[in-house]
């Protein structure tokens, strides 16, 4: 009789079991001193923190449940800000144990942030890639782009082109100005807001004069990129064979390379691009500066005669077509920049945009321009507002449900773009507000990347305990070595599904209904979701970055001039040494020793900096 009583409980404890709850955390890695945040699905009750010595340093009440609409799930959101000392932990969830892979380490964030920038050396056309910079992932050189044929859709082209360099866009081998252009301004932007951190910053790339590891890297797309403007000062608009090839390495596609189409949003996109050139360059080579600004005025004008000269996709290419039938966000990025640049007044336009940047949606980096640069533009403060506005939106939907900015309708080809574009307007909004919050949801947007979704991976390949290892990338598919190429962001998951079908490099349908969050491949076929791009790499760049720059002490160069206030942050002290230490952050003064925080008289302050 008692052996039956006892049963009971005991298999119930068992069923439990199988119900085992998921905790979606960054997979790289928290900074000791940043916000910290974890997704739990199927949890319940507390959740313990446990070091490598099994004891429990942390006990953590969950949020009350929400349903977040990218996934269907309900989930609740751990904030354990308060574990700050260095180790790797295992998480507790009802007393069991459902991951040992969290970690926490002053450089955490290092190898991934750099490997994001990285992987632009490893798309760079037309020259081989050594070991010493390449290891296991060297290759001989490719698609020299030298006598290039013109299309005859490309007007004015007469001869050939010599188009060598710059960046692979993606998967593919082609060369488009229009995503090299925001690609391309987003990086250089990384550069102007903490030139002092990426003047030292380097990660094994060959060098170009003195020129730091950043700009060297964008200089090398930069030099193609002013290779594909025509002497009337339009710009072509890509470089690419007339199919896609096969899967192939760069040395084995030898298909017929054409400059095709010339068209205003590419004209317009590289006027902007050139017109940062000009400045950022200035102090490191005042000669490529001021032909970056030539080539930009010259595009400016032609742009101005040829307002609606959108690029149609010719009938015998099929390669990538980046057209867009409305040239005037293209035309505002344009004249913000240059009137940045050369402060005359007749490139000064108005209007200011809350949207997310994109290939095709250049108003957002408008507004990061105007709101960023008060003494220069009269609507800077309405620019200012409404990417405060759009902010609070973000930072409101990442409070809740998954702990992310996104909804389901952020779910489209690239949607990890969407994310980090999403961080990266957080971080203004944080530069120009000098709001935590703001920083904090930019910290949620990174996690997810990095390991807190529902597909429960790192998006980057090469980083994190689950990783894609499959993206639609020729060279690694075809380089022969298991592991991908490093630091690369795939596209992520959407519900499109325009890869789908019954042709053999098609995928079978992998979408989950009333999932877009988790509509996602880890498949060669997948260029829908599994694709990478470098405009969905030069944001996530941006975001690792800029939040690498802010944790070892760097404010945006802007707000350093004391045009923007934003709060200082001190870099990071170790402070479990003992020794008491004076720290700032946002709001006050205050003395941390071994982890615990105090007021100037003592009293111990808890989690929202109050005395306890
Ligand atoms: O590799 C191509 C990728 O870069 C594009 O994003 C995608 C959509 O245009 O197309 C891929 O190429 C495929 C082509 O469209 C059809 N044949 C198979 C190619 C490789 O999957
Ligand atoms: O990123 C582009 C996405 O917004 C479009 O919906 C998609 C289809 O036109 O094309 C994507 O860009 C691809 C480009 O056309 C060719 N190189 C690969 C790019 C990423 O998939």
């Amino acid at each position: 009789m008692n052996t039956k009583i006892l049963f009971l409980p005991a298999f119930l404890a068992m069923a439990t079991f199988s119900f085992a709850a998921t905790a979606y955390i960054n997979q790289i890695g928290y900074h000791p001193a940043n916000f910290k945040e974890l997704t739990l699905f199927e949890g319940g009750g507390n959740v313990e923190f446990v070091d490598a010595s099994g004891n429990t340093v942390l006990t953590v009440t969950p949020s009350e449940a929400s349903t977040w609409n990218g996934s269907g799930q309900s989930v609740q959101l751990v904030d354990f800000t308060e574990l700050k000392t260095p180790g790797t932990y295992s998480i507790k969830v009802n007393g069991q144990v459902v991951r040992k892979d969290l970690k926490i380490a002053n450089d955490a964030l290092d190898g991934v942030s750099k490997a994001l920038l990285k992987f632009f050396y490893y798309q760079r056309a037309s020259m081989a890639l050594d070991e010493t910079y390449a290891g296991k992932w060297k290759r001989s050189a490719g698609h020299p782009d030298m006598g290039v044929a013109f299309h005859s859709s490309a007007t004015g082209g007469s001869g050939t082109l010599d188009s060598p360099k710059g960046w692979y866009d993606a998967g593919d081998y082609g060369k488009y100005i229009v995503n090299s252009g925001i690609s391309t301004y987003t990086l250089l932007s990384l550069y102007e807001h903490f030139p002092a951190y990426f003047d030292n910053l380097k990660w094994n790339i060959p060098a170009d004069g003195n020129l730091p590891d950043l700009l060297a890297e964008i200089k090398y797309n930069l030099d193609w990129m002013l290779t594909m403007q025509a002497s009337d000062g339009g710009v072509y608009h890509k470089l690419t064979t007339l199919q896609f090839c096969g899967t192939v390495m760069p040395n084995e596609d030898v298909d017929t390379r054409y400059v095709i189409g010339k068209s205003t949003t590419a004209t317009l996109d590289f006027a902007g691009v050139m017109a940062v050139a000009a400045r950022v360059y200035e102090k490191f080579d005042a000669t490529f500066a001021a032909k970056a600004l030539e080539a930009a005025k010259k595009a400016y004008v032609w742009a101005e005669s040829n307002p609606s000269t959108y690029y149609n996709q010719p009938r015998d290419v099929a390669t990538g077509t980046y057209s867009d039938n409305n040239a005037k966000d293209e035309k505002n990025f344009a004249a913000a920049e240059l009137f940045v640049t050369t402060k005359d007044a007749s490139y000064a336009l108005q209007g200011a945009y809350t949207t997310i940047p994109g290939w095709a949606e250049m108003n957002g980096l408008v507004t990061y321009t105007k709101a960023t640069h008060p003494d220069l533009f009269s609507d800077a403060a309405a620019a200012k507002d409404s990417l405060l506005s759009a902010a609070d939106r973000y930072a409101k939907n990442a409070a809740t449900g998954f702990g992310v900015p996104m909804t389901k309708g952020d779910f489209y080809w690239g949607s990890n773009s969407v994310a980090a574009n999403m961080g990266v307007w957080l971080l203004y909004a944080y530069y120009l507000s000098g709001d935590k919050k703001y920083y904090q949801s930019a910290l949620k947007t990174l996690d997810y990347l990095l390991g807190k979704n529902p597909m429960d991976m790192s998006y980057v390949t090469g980083f994190g305990s689950k990783s894609p290892m499959h993206p639609h990338h020729r060279p690694s598919q075809a380089d022969g070595v298991s592991e991908p190429v490093p630091g690369m962001l795939v596209g992520g998951p959407q519900p499109g599904g325009e890869d789908i079908g019954k042709n053999e490099w098609e995928c079978k349908d992998y979408r989950v209904n009333g999932a877009p969050a988790k509509s996602y491949l880890d498949d060669e076929c997948s260029y829908a979701s599994n694709e990478v791009a470098i405009n969905w790499n030069s944001p996530a760049a941006y975001l690792a970055g800029a939040i690498q720059a802010i944790n070892s002490g760097h404010v945006p160069s802007f707000a350093a001039e004391g045009v923007i206030a934003l709060p200082k942050t001190r870099p990071v002290l170790n402070t479990n040494d003992g020794a008491p230490k004076v720290r700032f952050d946002t709001h006050r003064v205050f003395i941390e020793r071994n982890g615990i925080r105090y007021d100037l008289k003592g009293n111990r302050l808890g989690a929202a900096g109050r005395v306890e």
